[in-house]
């Protein structure tokens, strides 16, 4: 293992055009802040970089659908969001935007120098045009019926509904958004990146860590590596963004594509970081120094970004270089999707609870607490009012704030105010747990990023604690073994430092509560300044006999009542319902009828049931199952498109509908020889259509 010396964390930089909602707090923000707060703990050399990511089509859309310049809208969300994120103790060493100065110059250079070096390639392509707008259209201007799900409001670059990445030439019935016009094709010039040039590199590079890189980015990562790199145009005919640095005709009216800059906005901050202290040459320590970990927290949605053009655009700045080169990232701990009651967040469909709201009605740690125990590591998890009531009470008012002031509280009226003991090690094995194991396991879940798994291990810790008090009864045990009480009370203060600190990193501000409770000076913050190693500390009680406690306790967290989150629960009802009319309104566009066919037609169509013999995924097409059918006496290949819905063993034995003479096609170099009948539900998840009965297998269907 390499042995770093620093870490820079970096944290995917929200497109400035929106509000951030709990959704990206859970998967990106609060997982990188409670590593980055561990690692202070434990006195460690780190920084969080983030920012506003403030180019890009999504920016102009929302500025022209709100009449306002783009300027206006990420000045507005760039504040916005800056302020949630205070106000949730996310403690970013630097925030920063990409339309600064410092981010112009520095994607500036990246385009220079791969330029001079010759690895970029110039491309003429058919791109759509609007005529009536009067500008070329950039894939998310374009919209359309989805080729793939028959989507009606399938994006030039993505279908939302069933994820298909897209081009806009691919989309059925293509329409501008400036103008709802239908675009013409035009010709125009672009840049392109050849990733296919660093394919290997790129193969190794993820290779190398496969043992540490969550199951899910490797797998994102590698799925692209099998199709093979292609070029990527990475300039784009937009007014807004960062220009191509050249003096000539072609590039004139042509930006960066946004994730060409805003990649590289991690470095441009680094840099503003560094000028900021007055350190300017402070940044290369952490990008050029091999020395650094380099560390980026995004969502799953942005895994290729982060694992394969990310470390493609520094692969060609260090190639041919002896000095001044950039570090690859050591692990892009990528997060699942967090739903909210069941769906899906989402901006565009208004779907979403916005942080800042949130923190306007509920403190900062409850939050944290609870979306750390739903931290989507390894799968999409779902968090609900009802979660965030029951862990508030339950968790934390019940069980970590009943024991800090139990325990400060009795101390205060029966032993002085004072630590009326003095503790040895030993005395930790009361508690009924191996203490150095229990702190190494903490250590390796937050190191390995098993955020969940640590927050847990710190509850338990104050669970087992809660326990040790009630069961020794020091309230009795005083009347009759005074040294006994002691002993108990000093034991359950030195828990309390424990856990002020080992939750620290999900509840910052609830720790320092607890800290300044035990008549700790300074804070937990101060501490770090100074260079005590908490977290090393913990292996020894650290409170020591006649040490003072504040002489008044304070109320850690209030409970919330049903009458709290009742007004929360009917806007979400709201929403939902918004949300089902307007599925229920694009599905009545749907309705319309395919031309009609006539009964010798229909009569052409030979549906038999089948019975799935086996079933298993397919190499390359993540989406597609491979069945081999029992019809009567026959057998026949099929491919079905229902990978993510089912796991192949769950299809073993069923029986199922087949177009039985439908003409053979190759599907990604497999050959499909039918189809089978399948419904979408209310979330648009797939389910095989099953004849009800007994029904005979080769039997036809009438
Ligand atoms: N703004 C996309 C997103 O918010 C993009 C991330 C940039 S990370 C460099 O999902
Ligand atoms: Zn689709």
């Amino acid at each position: 293992m390499h042995q770093f010396k620093r870490t820079l964390v970096t944290t995917a930089l929200p497109y400035a055009n929106g509000p951030v909602h709990l959704g990206h707090l859970a998967g990106v923000y609060l997982p990188a802040d409670i590593y980055v707060r561990y690692k202070r703990l434990k006195g460690e050399d780190i920084i969080h970089i983030g920012g506003s990511d403030e180019h890009g089509v999504p920016i102009t859309i929302t500025a022209e659908r709100e009449g306002i310049s783009p300027q206006e809208v990420v000045d507005r969300y760039h504040s916005m969001n800056l302020a949630a994120f205070q106000k949730c103790a996310i403690s970013f060493d630097y925030y920063g935007r990409t339309s600064s100065r410092v981010h112009h110059v520095t994607s500036q250079e990246f385009f220079s120098e791969i330029e001079q070096k010759g690895i970029f390639k110039k491309k003429t392509e058919q791109q759509f045009f609007d005529s009536k707008a009067g500008r070329f259209l950039s894939d998310r201007y374009v919209t359309g019926t989805c080729p793939v799900c028959g989507s009606l409001e399938a994006n030039g670059d993505q279908c939302e509904q069933c994820g298909t990445h897209l081009s806009p030439l691919e989309l059925i019935n293509p329409k501008s958004k400036l103008s709802d016009a239908t675009p013409e094709l035009r010709e125009t010039m672009h840049w392109y990146f050849p990733l296919g040039r660093f394919q290997s590199a790129l193969e190794e590079y993820v290779t190398a860590h496969e043992e540490d890189w969550r199951p899910n980015v490797i797998n994102y990562s590698r799925t692209w590596l099998k199709q093979g790199l292609n070029d990527r145009a990475i300039t784009r005919d937009l007014g807004w963004g960062i220009k191509v640095p050249l003096d000539t005709a072609e590039a004139s009216g042509k930006v960066l594509y946004v994730w060409f800059d805003a990649v590289l906005g991690y470095i441009s901050f680094t840099r503003e970081w560094a000028a900021e202290l007055g350190r300017p040459e402070l940044w290369k320590e952490y990008w050029q120094n091999p020395e650094c970990r380099l560390v980026n927290f995004i969502g799953k949605d942005n895994v290729v970004f982060h694992t394969l053009m990310f470390p493609s655009i520094l692969m060609a700045w260090n190639e041919g270089r002896q000095s001044g080169c950039y570090n690859l990232a050591d692990n892009v701990p990528a997060s699942e999707f967090m739903n909210f009651e069941g769906r899906k967040f989402s901006k565009s469909r208004n779907y979403a609870v916005y942080l800042g709201e949130f923190l306007e009605k509920f403190p900062a740690d409850t939050l944290r607490y609870s979306i750390a125990m739903n931290y989507p590591e390894n799968k999409d998890t779902d968090f609900s009012w009802q979660d965030f009531q029951n862990r508030t009470n339950g968790e934390l008012a019940d069980t970590l704030g009943n024991f800090i002031k139990r325990s400060v509280d009795f101390t205060n009226a029966r032993f002085e105010g004072a630590v009326p003991y003095q503790c040895s090690d030993a005395d930790w094995n009361s508690l009924g747990i191996d203490w150095k194991e229990t702190l190494e396991q903490l250590d390796r879940a937050f190191e390995e990023y098993h955020f969940r798994e640590a927050v847990t291990l710190g509850m338990d810790i104050a669970r087992a604690a809660n326990r040790f008090l009630t069961e020794s009864e020091p309230w009795k045990v005083i009347k009759t073994d005074k040294d006994a009480a002691a002993r108990t009370m000093a034991l359950a203060l030195n828990l309390c430092h424990v856990l002020s600190v080992a939750l620290y990193p999900v509840i910052p501000e609830t720790a320092n509560s607890i800290h300044a409770m035990l008549g700790c000076t300074g804070g937990i913050e101060e501490l770090i300044r100074r260079g005590d190693s908490l977290m090393t500390n913990l292996l020894h009680p650290t409170l020591h006999k006649d040490h003072r406690l504040r002489p008044n306790s304070e109320i850690l967290f209030t409970k919330i009542e049903d009458a709290d989150i009742a007004p929360e629960l009917k806007k979400i009802e709201q929403l939902v319902a918004e949300a089902e009319k307007r599925e229920a309104g694009a599905a009545q566009e749907q309705m319309e009828f395919k031309p009609e066919i006539s009964f010798d037609d229909f009569q052409k169509v030979d549906l038999r049931v089948a019975r799935v013999l086996s079933a298993e995924k397919v190499q390359k097409a993540s989406k597609l199952l491979k069945l081999q059918l029992q019809i009567g006496p026959r057998t026949k290949q099929v491919l079905a498109g229902i990978a993510l819905y089912y796991r192949p063993e769950e299809l073993i034995g069923k029986n199922v509908i087949l177009v039985a003479n439908l003409a053979e096609r190759k599907i990604r170099d497999e050959l499909s020889q039918g189809m089978i009948l399948a419904v979408e539900d209310s979330d648009g998840k797939l389910f095989v259509v099953e004849p009800a009965g007994d029904a005979k297998s080769g039997g036809q269907v009438q």
